[in-house]
């Protein structure tokens, strides 16, 4: 069985305390649930894991590359948070890696300020999603079943 890792940047293990209109009420752990749910319907393991740490993010890249390189990947849902629109190191961790990776947003950046608009994780991504709110996690996963 492959494994999909869903990692989350900075600040999303505030999810669910403020900022409803934009984020809606469900928590991290809300989030989890549901990542559990669409696996088990995509019969993927899940890792599930949050960092307010770029170097962490990095890390947790370079472990998913040799998940990859073993074919024990099915592939990586990545919300990185405020590290989107500021971090060439996670740029070039998933250029590096040679990752499969969906990059998602609960929210839609695009129709936000003008500095999210700008993404360093495009660019190395396999696809983007933006704007589903939380139910984006689950249709991700079926994105990577998609991709197997
Ligand atoms: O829409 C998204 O998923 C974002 O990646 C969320 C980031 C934001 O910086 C990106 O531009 C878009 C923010 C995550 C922090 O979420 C919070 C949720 C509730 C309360 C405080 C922060």
């Amino acid at each position: 069985m492959k494994t999909a890792l869903i990692l989350n940047g900075p600040n999303l293990n505030l999810l669910g305390t403020r900022e409803p209109s934009v984020y809606g009420h469900q928590t991290l752990a809300d989030v989890q649930a549901l990542c559990q749910s669409a696996c088990d319907t995509h019969g993927f393991a899940l890792d599930f894991r949050q960092s307010n740490h770029e170097g962490e993010l990095v890390d947790w890249l370079h472990e998913a590359s040799r998940l990859q390189a073993a074919g024990k990947l099915a592939g990586v849902v990545l919300n990185a948070g405020a590290y989107t629109h500021t971090s060439v190191a996670l740029h070039d961790a998933i250029k590096g890696t040679g990752v499969t990776l969906i990059e998602l947003h609960i929210s839609n950046v695009h129709a936000r300020e003008s500095f999210r608009h700008h993404s360093f994780i495009s660019p190395a991504a396999r696809a983007v999603m933006a704007g589903f709110g939380v139910p984006g996690y689950a249709l991700a996963i079926a994105g990577l079943a998609g991709l197997q």
